[in-house]
């Protein structure tokens, strides 16, 4: 029994979730126009979180045109002054990680090990970047004076919910347009709890506005005709929904879709390096990020080896509570995402791949999966071409460096990709024909706020971090 002796989980009590929550529309929480609300679960405990207020047509419009008022004085303040709140932001959420990592916890399931040592200090450390470019656009590279675009709309997934908002929203404040951000149905809590943020900060009000709701929510935002960009993180599906609705109007767009990642172990990797990178690549946040490395590659003569330490690896993973510490494996996001996989790694063994599961209890209630691979996987099954957004990985064999980047290349996505050899011209050559918007090498999931981040093909495109995320929100 791996919980028997795990020391006492992170406290609970170092959150305070309110019964229920308003949408934060002009620097105020409110009701919705029409009363409607929805709950918001812990999928480790189904236990109910709070009651959301739910942003239907009219609540969009109306944090649009708080969003719009707020434009003008925002965008007229110095970059020097908008860097202010942002720094101060930046130093709240410094502040306040504890909690806020806890709340994230709650409301995604991923274990605390994630929100406390990546989410936070990621989502900080994007605040305080944009934070230092906001009064140095004009010396960004872009030629004097770019102008910010206006009003915002954004829509974001549940798999990094605050980190997402953070991607999103650190850019658009730096160069002066304003926001109205829809975090998703199942992990609205943090975004709530941001929005309390900027008003400790003092944040004008109008600057911010957060709507919590569904997908008509998000359909109505990027619809709205006073919206002047349009940043979006999610399904491949809603992606190219989204970019129909924009194309045409005055709109600009980056999109940031599915992923169907490639890990690439030559027979020269450092074999223990490079588990570490497996597991790391298609197991954090159980499998549910866009850049997982969800397709592992190995060179044939170093297959049952990586193997063998894989499965022995994967062994020794604890699932459970997510807010225990010792905690690597937490609950899938929703009921909804879980079924998706499971129906994903059904077709997998209808296919015939040979299925191998993590040995692992999983709770009676809550939403899990266990760690899964699938060896025999050919490139025509669905779970070699389909994102599973789960603790699935699909292992494939390859002989030569140019099959390789042939099966890596062969899929519709192009999000990430990682290469594992000692080999350093290899690692250049391999990395410079792989159509991906980040290659790792000999490491995974390594994330930077000065590195721009963002698809090739059905991954999307525009970039996010880094200078390229200003371009984004910036008529130049
Ligand atoms: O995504 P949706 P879902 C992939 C992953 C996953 C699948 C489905 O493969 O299994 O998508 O997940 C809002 N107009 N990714 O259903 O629906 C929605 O309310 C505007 C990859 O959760 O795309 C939420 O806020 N907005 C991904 C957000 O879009 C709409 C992260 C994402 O939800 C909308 C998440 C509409 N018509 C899922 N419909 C990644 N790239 O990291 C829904 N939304």
């Amino acid at each position: 029994n791996p919980f028997e002796y795990a020391p006492a989980p992170e406290s609970r009590s170092v959150v305070d979730i309110a019964p229920s929550y308003g949408l934060f529309i002009d620097g105020e929480f409110a009701e919705a126009a029409d009363g409607k609300v929805f709950k918001t679960v812990s999928p480790a405990t189904e236990e109910v979180l709070s009651e959301i207020a739910q942003a239907g047509e009219a609540d969009v419009d109306r944090a649009v045109q708080a969003a719009r008022r707020a434009f003008g004085p925002w965008s007229a303040l110095p970059g020097a002054e908008r860097a202010k709140y942002l720094f101060r932001i930046a130093r709240i959420i410094q502040e306040r990680s504890r909690e806020l990592a806890v709340l994230e916890t709650l409301d995604n399931g991923k274990p605390i090990k994630e929100t406390r040592d990546a989410d936070l200090p990621l989502i900080a450390a994007h605040f305080f970047y944009y934070a230092g470019w906001a009064d140095k656009l004009d010396h960004a590279g872009f030629g004097p004076n770019p102008k910010p675009l206006g009003v915002a709309g954004q829509v974001i997934p549940w798999n990094f919910p605050l980190l997402m908002l953070a991607w999103k929203i650190a850019p658009a404040l730096a160069t002066g347009n304003t926001v109205v951000l829809k975090p998703a149905e199942t992990t609205p809590l943090s975004a709530l709890f941001f929005a309390d943020i900027c008003r400790q900060a003092g944040l004008p009000k109008g600057v911010v506005n957060i709507i919590p709701g569904y997908g008509d929510a998000g359909a109505a935002l990027v619809a709205h005709p006073d919206v002047d960009k349009v940043a979006f993180t999610g399904s491949t599906a809603v992606g190219k929904q989204i970019a129909r609705t924009v194309a045409g109007s005055k709109k600009k767009l980056t999109l940031e879709l599915g992923g169907k990642g490639a890990n690439i172990v030559f027979d020269d990797a450092p074999i223990d390096q490079a588990v570490e990178g497996i597991v790391n690549g298609i197991f954090f946040n159980q499998g549910q990020v866009c850049c997982a490395g969800s397709r592992l590659l190995i060179q044939e003569s170093v297959a049952d080896e990586v193997l063998d330490a894989l499965k022995t690896r994967l062994s020794t993973l604890r699932l459970g509570d997510p807010l225990d510490k010792n905690t690597d494996i937490g609950a899938i996001n929703s009921a909804e995402q879980l079924a998706r996989i499971t129906e994903l790694a059904e077709a997998g063994e209808a296919e015939g791949a040979e299925r191998w599961t993590a040995p692992c209890e999983l709770p009676a209630d809550g939403y899990w999966f266990a760690p899964t691979l699938f060896t025999g996987v050919t490139q025509a099954h669905r779970i070699a071409r389909e994102e599973v957004f789960g603790p699935v990985l699909s292992v494939l064999t390859f002989r030569t460096p140019a099959e390789a980047v042939a099966k890596a290349n062969n899929t519709p996505y192009g999000l990430s990709a990682g290469i594992w050899t000692e080999k350093g011209s290899r690692i250049l050559s391999v990395a410079n024909s792989l159509r991906a918007g980040v290659v790792w090498a000999n490491t995974f999931n390594k994330f930077d706020p000065t590195s721009p981040f963002g698809g090739y093909k059905e991954s999307g495109f525009g970039r996010e971090g880094g200078r390229h995320g200003l371009e984004a929100y910036l008529n130049v």
